[in-house]
């Protein structure tokens, strides 16, 4: 129920005085509590948008916590190495479908904003509690569209770390939705299985939403499915520009390693929890047997792009160096400071045959600025894992 507040005028106007003027504002714009003028703002629109940005919040949620959990594993996660594209696709889902749900998210705030000018604001405590509840979850949504768009678009505005708020907020997003639903499902239910009597153009205002929704998705799957890259005008990052046919995020010159990765006294060492530590130069690594492996880079920022790859399996060396078979691998890169300096390999990816010490990309050696001399490239992993520049394999 829209509660009609009472307005006070300034004493200088005439009581009706404002009419005229506000007829003369566009209808979004007529936010007094009782003169709003579209009927689309009503519980069926509501509902039927609120049911697909529910959809897409959960599918948002899940892929997210995948992506969380395999940059930052748990006790309890193992992550296997396969199906290769598996992470390709939940995290295009997740920041293209992400990118899908904004329309449908403003289009229900536009439909509901009248209710969000009730008054009182605050009736009674449970009136006030339901309220909150609401304000969490816009708030919640608005926040998780506005980093995730930030985000992907390197605008890092913010001064916090992205994943981590990201991340958490997913949770208070998740749990304002859950009694959100459970306090207006009986509602909706009725809203929607009810047929409507009137015609109020609710169905031309529906398939807008969705042909927005449709038109964001189309824009940006091509920097994941290559076929789709040439319409890919909102992606950031696009199949085929870069070196060698692969985009880069991060430059050796960005990073400051160009120096140090061109250096012919560059050495790839192995120490650690092994039997037999090793020093390889560059002849060492391409004198041992070499492998091709066709993998995407899937970064974590929704692009992705099928490559292929040709070096040393990583699981050669760990044998050369008399590793344990549940021993657990750091490589590291020659880049001194900054978030994705080294990563993680588990025994299900340093196992698994197609995970390489990359020399080569793309029938050629590894440009600079994929991290030459050699680096990681595994399958089902996200970009970020992908570690450019390795010098260095620590074994635990
Ligand atoms: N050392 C190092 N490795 C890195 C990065 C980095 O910044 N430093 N960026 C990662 C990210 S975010 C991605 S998506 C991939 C990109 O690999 P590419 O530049 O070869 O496409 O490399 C990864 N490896
Ligand atoms: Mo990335």
């Amino acid at each position: 129920m829209v509660r009609r507040p009472a307005l006070r005028k300034p004493a200088s106007l005439k009581p009706g005085a404002w009419k005229p003027a506000l007829a003369r504002l566009p209808a979004a714009v007529t936010t007094l509590p009782g003169r709003f003028t579209s009927r689309l703002h009503d519980e069926r629109v509501a509902s039927l948008l609120g049911i697909a940005l529910g959809a897409g919040v959960l599918v948002s949620f899940g892929t997210g916590l995948v992506s969380h959990f395999m940059q930052q594993p748990a006790g309890w996660t193992r992550w296997p190495s396969r199906p290769v594209n598996l992470y390709r696709v939940t995290q295009g889902v997740h920041v293209i479908g992400g990118l899908a749900t904004v329309p449908l998210l403003l289009a229900k705030l536009w439909t509901v904003y009248p209710r969000l000018w009730q008054w009182p604001p605050v009736g009674s405590l449970a009136h006030g509690a339901r309220r909150l509840l609401v304000f969490a979850l816009v708030g919640a949504a608005l926040f998780q569209s506005v980093t995730g768009v930030l985000n992907i678009g390197y605008w890092y505005a913010f001064g916090f770390f992205f994943t981590t708020a990201h991340y958490w907020t997913a949770y208070i997003l998740l749990g304002a939705l859950v009694i959100h639903v459970a306090g207006q499902w009986p509602r909706a239910r009725r809203a929607v299985m009810t047929r409507p009597q009137d015609a109020v153009g609710r169905r031309g205002f529906l398939l807008t939403v969705a042909a927005a929704s449709g038109a964001v998705a189309l824009t940006t799957a091509g920097e994941a499915a290559t076929p789709l890259a040439r319409l890919a005008v909102l992606a950031p990052r696009r199949p085929g520009n870069g070196p060698q046919g692969v985009p880069v995020n991060r430059s050796a010159a960005a990073t400051g390693v160009t120096s140090l990765a061109r250096d012919p006294g560059w050495r790839l060492t192995v120490t650690g929890r092994v039997t037999r530590p090793l020093t390889l130069t560059l002849a060492d690594l391409r004198a041992l047997p070499q492998h091709t492996a066709r993998l995407p880079i899937s970064c974590v920022e929704g692009w992705s792009v099928e490559a292929t790859w040709r070096g040393v399996r990583l699981r050669d060396v760990l044998h050369l160096a008399g590793v344990a078979g549940d021993a657990r691998v750091r490589v590291e890169s020659l880049e001194r400071h900054g978030r994705h300096r080294a990563s993680q390999v588990d025994p299900p990816h340093w196992h698994d045959p197609l995970t390489l010490l990359a020399l080569g990309l793309n029938g050629a050696p590894l440009a600079l600025d994929h991290g030459y001399p050699c680096r990681l490239i595994a399958p089902n992993r996200p970009g970020v894992m992908q570690t450019k520049w390795v010098h260095r394999v620590v074994v635990w």
